[in-house]
């Protein structure tokens, strides 16, 4: 057995056994290892930001760290916004990046670079492996240090001549420890806030998302008539019928100060002191005021269910509430295509289980509430802010969960960095439904240059902001690559170029143009 074999035995053993890739001449040897040894599935992406993407939906829905197989230093640098964001979600994440022979870095041959600095913004752990025989370790410290609940990443740096030199064999993973416990302190704190006789907030985010958290979180606010709100850009949101109300924290700082000041006191619970996206002038960075009681219940790292679940029992809260949505499927749309058209066309077609990928930006802001009580389904949103997220991260999440159906609503903008996800969700014949929302511009940027204080768009901020002249055709584009695609201008014909793609299995994209 080589190193590269032990490495890859060692991820096979642990059920690491889906690769995001993208190799070089470095990676030879764990492609050849890949190759031979059974049970392995690669996954070649066009483009490392798809990879780490991917990397992150997969991580998100299957609950196993996402593996990546990267190129030198170029290679995980074009997959660097992407960790970005995974870190925000705290996505369980391992990149595997092949690096020049030991013997060979000295001479400073073009693809050398600084792999090290590239991956400490990004990473948790990181190693450069020294030997063949120490690189079923080192991958099985890497597996341990990202399965700690929620998840972190680990970048393993791997010299080529260590990939095929000869190594004893796998080495199995340690004990991942459980996430850190809530003290019983925090607990009895947080009882004493929620049973005053004042309006009060839950604020939940990370693990709190998730089934165990919410029906929790909906025993406690059962009990106590609190608030239940959550995080702008959750990693993972279990939503729709079946499932608590939650507000979520509108984006603009404006709107959320006037969401969440009516509060005297504010529990956070897997959540952080939510902040604003940008510093605007004469706004606050931290939402929540000085004159808010703000009473932290467990951190994101540490163990969020358990910790509602324990101020749940200490509040005496009955196991059996009955704080679902009950199921209520909007009513279908015509028109125009709008923001509210193209949101409601969508809800109401929304399968049951369905995952929906969401980073459609401006362009289906009433879509959350509209789907609260629709079918059942999981929503991934953005929470790094790297734009480009989506496809991947909708590519990733389809590999994860082949059952599911999944429903990527994108801008125009953002999915132009992200592609060539489309031709990986053909070639792999992934379920993912992209719903292409064409405003022809970054909306937003145009928002905020009028946040900003501009009186009108002059022509070179327009050519900055417009993506016309040329128009983008994403028909042309996805069916280029591999995936059926259409063109709808009305609601109606969203509902049933949608109604047709969701009968058909593999992906399809359906431009909407606003
Ligand atoms: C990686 C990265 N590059 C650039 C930006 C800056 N940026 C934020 S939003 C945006 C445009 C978004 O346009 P689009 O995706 O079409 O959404 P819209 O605003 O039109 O709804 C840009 C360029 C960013 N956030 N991340």
């Amino acid at each position: 057995m080589n190193g590269a074999e032990s490495l890859i035995r060692t991820l096979l053993d642990a059920g690491v056994d889906v690769c995001f890739a993208n190799p070089g001449t470095t990676e030879m040897p764990m492609v050849r290892a890949i190759d031979e040894m059974a049970g392995m599935r690669a996954v070649l992406c066009l483009f490392e930001g798809v990879c780490t993407g991917a990397a992150d939906g997969y991580a998100r829905m299957s609950e196993k760290p996402g593996l990546t197989l990267l190129h030198l230093g170029p290679g995980f640098a074009n997959g660097i916004a992407y960790l970005h964001d995974a870190r925000r979600a705290r996505s369980p994440i391992i990149n595997l990046i092949g690096e020049h022979a030991t013997w060979h870095l000295p001479a400073d041959a073009p693809l050398t670079s600084d792999i090290e600095s590239l991956a400490k913004p990004v990473s948790a752990w990181v190693r450069r492996n020294k030997s063949a025989e120490e690189l079923a370790g080192d991958v099985a410290d890497a597996i341990q240090a990202v399965s700690i609940k929620p998840g972190r990443i680990a970048t393993l740096i791997i010299p080529h001549d260590c990939q095929m030199d000869a190594a004893s064999g796998p080495v199995a993973v340690g004990a991942i420890s459980p996430p850190p416990k809530v003290s019983e302190d925090a607990v009895k704190q947080a009882v004493e806030t929620l049973r005053r006789d004042e309006q009060k907030v839950l604020f939940l985010g990370a693990h709190a998302m998730r089934e165990r958290g919410l029906r929790a979180a909906a025993r406690i606010a059962a009990r106590t008539g609190c608030k239940l709100m959550c995080e702008t850009f959750p990693a993972r949101w279990e939503r729709g019928a079946g499932t608590p109300v939650i507000e979520r924290l509108p984006y603009f700082p404006e709107a959320a100060i006037a969401a969440i000041s009516p509060y005297n006191s504010v529990v956070l619970a897997g959540a952080n002191p939510p902040v604003s996206f940008f510093g605007y002038p004469g706004m606050p960075s931290y939402f929540i005021s000085p004159q808010q009681q703000t009473t932290i219940l467990v951190a994101p790292e540490e163990d969020v269910a358990g910790a509602l679940e324990s101020l749940a029992d200490a509040l005496g809260a009955p196991m059996n509430i009955d704080q679902s949505t009950d199921l209520q499927v909007p009513p279908r749309t015509s028109g125009k295509i709008t923001p509210e058209t193209l949101s409601a066309a969508v809800a109401a077609l929304l399968p049951d289980n369905a995952i929906v990928m969401d980073e459609s930006n401006t362009s289906m802001g009433p879509f959350l509430t509209m789907s609260r009580s629709a079918a059942r389904h999981t929503l991934l949103t953005q929470p790094g802010g790297a734009i480009g997220l989506g496809p991947p991260c909708a590519t990733g999440a389809a590999v994860a969960c082949p059952d599911r159906t999944v429903i990527n609503l994108q801008a125009d903008g953002s999915a132009m960095y992200t592609l060539q996800a489309l031709w990986t969700q053909a070639r792999e014949q992934l379920d993912v439904k992209t719903i292409i929302c064409n405003n022809r511009s970054y909306r937003i940027l145009g928002i905020e240059l009028m946040r900003a204080g501009a009186k009108e768009v002059g022509k070179q901020a327009q050519s900055l902001i417009g993506l016309t002249q040329p128009a983008i055709d994403w028909v042309s584009l996805a069916r280029g690559m591999g995936v059926p695609a259409s063109r709808v201008g009305t609601a109606e014909d969203l509902t049933r170029e949608l109604e047709r793609a969701l009968a058909e299995v593999g992906p399809q994209l359906i431009e909407a143009v606003l």
